[in-house]
């Protein structure tokens, strides 16, 4: 299994979690700077995934999955012991796929503005404020629990990657002791740390 990453993106977070499940994997990198992206071998990337974008999670037969809310999962159910994701058909799987819809639609795609040169101050102003709203909702909910399901799952992984991002664009999450509290604890998992060092982003 192949994982198509650039480091510090949304592809960092199918990385964690193929480290939390322990399964054996190779990564490649693309550069999203150039276009076409170019992979570290020197690929057209789009000649992998069509859609341009990391992450994509490529198998021995050559078939490709992406987007980071199916990839997640499907990491998850390959090492069903370390329990990153409830059974499916449980009520409880429906909820981590609520929280996995909820960060991507509402939390990762928020910050396009943060990422597009072409963005003014403003959208940027008006994209951080309409996701601290959601950061409002989640909040409440991490002061009464450690992890978003109660137990920890590929839901943290995703939200910790896209929260991170707050780093690069320095923007603060002083408002939300919480949020800060699960960074926090998503920094002390062995795992974390060792994606973050293979994607080169620990100083
Ligand atoms: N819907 C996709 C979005 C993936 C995405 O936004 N990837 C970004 C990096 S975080 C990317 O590769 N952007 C480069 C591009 O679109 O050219 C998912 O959830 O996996």
């Amino acid at each position: 299994m192949k994982l198509y990453l650039a480091p510090g993106a949304c592809s960092l977070s199918p990385h964690i979690a193929l480290c939390e499940a322990g399964l054996p994997f190779d990564t490649e990198s693309v550069n999203l700077r150039e276009l076409p992206h170019r992979t570290e071998s020197g690929v057209d990337y789009t000649t992998i995934n069509p859609k341009g974008y990391v992450p994509a999670l490529e198998f021995d037969s050559g078939e490709v999955l992406t987007e980071c809310a199916a990839i997640l999962q499907f990491i998850a159910d390959q090492a069903p012991e370390m329990q990153l994701a409830p059974a499916n058909g449980t009520l409880e799987r429906y909820r981590l796929q609520e929280w996995l819809n909820f960060i991507s639609a509402e939390i990762h795609k928020g910050f396009s503005p943060m990422w597009n040169p072409a963005a003014t101050a403003a959208e940027r102003e008006a994209a951080w404020a309409r996701i601290g709203q959601r950061l409002d909702w989640i909040a409440p909910q991490l002061a009464e629990r450690d992890y978003l399901l109660g137990e920890f799952s590929v839901a943290d992984v995703y939200l910790f990657t896209i929260l991170n991002w707050t780093h690069y664009h320095k923007l603060s999450l002083d408002r939300w002791p919480a949020l800060q509290d699960f960074m926090a604890r998503m920094m002390a998992r062995p795992a974390v740390q060792q994606a973050l060092q293979e994607e080169g982003l620990l100083s």
